[in-house]
């Protein structure tokens, strides 16, 4: 029993001395970082922010809308993390994405437009990875499947692709 104590203690306070406090749960990127996030966040894993890899962009949770978009013709299925439940992940506290492309395009994209509608940073079109030439490899979509009314200028200003960082204020 008191062996059992003993180790139970020990166990829980190697837990804790192998992970400091400021270091919290934020894996880190194993492969080439595609996106960064800086701003207003409470987690980070660098520090230039908060880096993220393909494979933990597509560990968290989204979904495929299958959609027609002003930049192709006919029906795709973009795949993806809900952009909500990155902001999650990184702790965001602020209430405008300043979100950048490889072209240094920027949009402001409203938190509220997040919270409210299924967004998600598609990492695949049609099932595959996405080259630059090919708009990737991250595309903000939003989901003009189940919201047709979202399919108008402002929307498509906002629907970034080549996103490299999001900076959130
Ligand atoms: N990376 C990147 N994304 C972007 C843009 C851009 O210049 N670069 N333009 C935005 C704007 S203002 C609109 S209206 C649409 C335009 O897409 P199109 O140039 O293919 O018509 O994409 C949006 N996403
Ligand atoms: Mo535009």
């Amino acid at each position: 029993m008191l062996t059992r104590n003993f180790l139970a203690i020990t166990f829980v306070a190697i837990c804790f001395a192998s992970f400091p406090a400021e270091a919290a749960d934020m894996e880190k990127p194993a492969g080439p970082v595609v996106l960064t996030i800086t701003g207003e966040i409470s987690q980070t894993n660098s520090s230039g922010g908060a880096e993220f890899d393909i494979a933990m962009l597509e560990g968290l949770p989204g979904r495929t809308a299958e959609v027609d978009t002003p930049w192709s013709e006919g029906r795709e299925r973009y795949t993806g993390p809900f952009l909500r439940g990155l902001l999650d992940v990184v702790g965001a506290k602020g209430g405008t994405l300043r979100v950048r492309a490889l072209n240094d395009y920027v949009a402001e994209i409203p938190l509220e437009d997040v919270m409210k509608h299924e967004v998600i940073l598609a990492t695949r079109r049609d099932g595959s990875l996405m080259s630059p030439r090919e708009r990737g490899p991250l595309f903000v979509i939003y989901p003009f499947d189940l919201e047709p009314d979202l399919y108008n200028e402002l929307i498509f200003s906002r629907s970034v692709w080549q996103v490299s960082s999001i900076h959130v204020e």
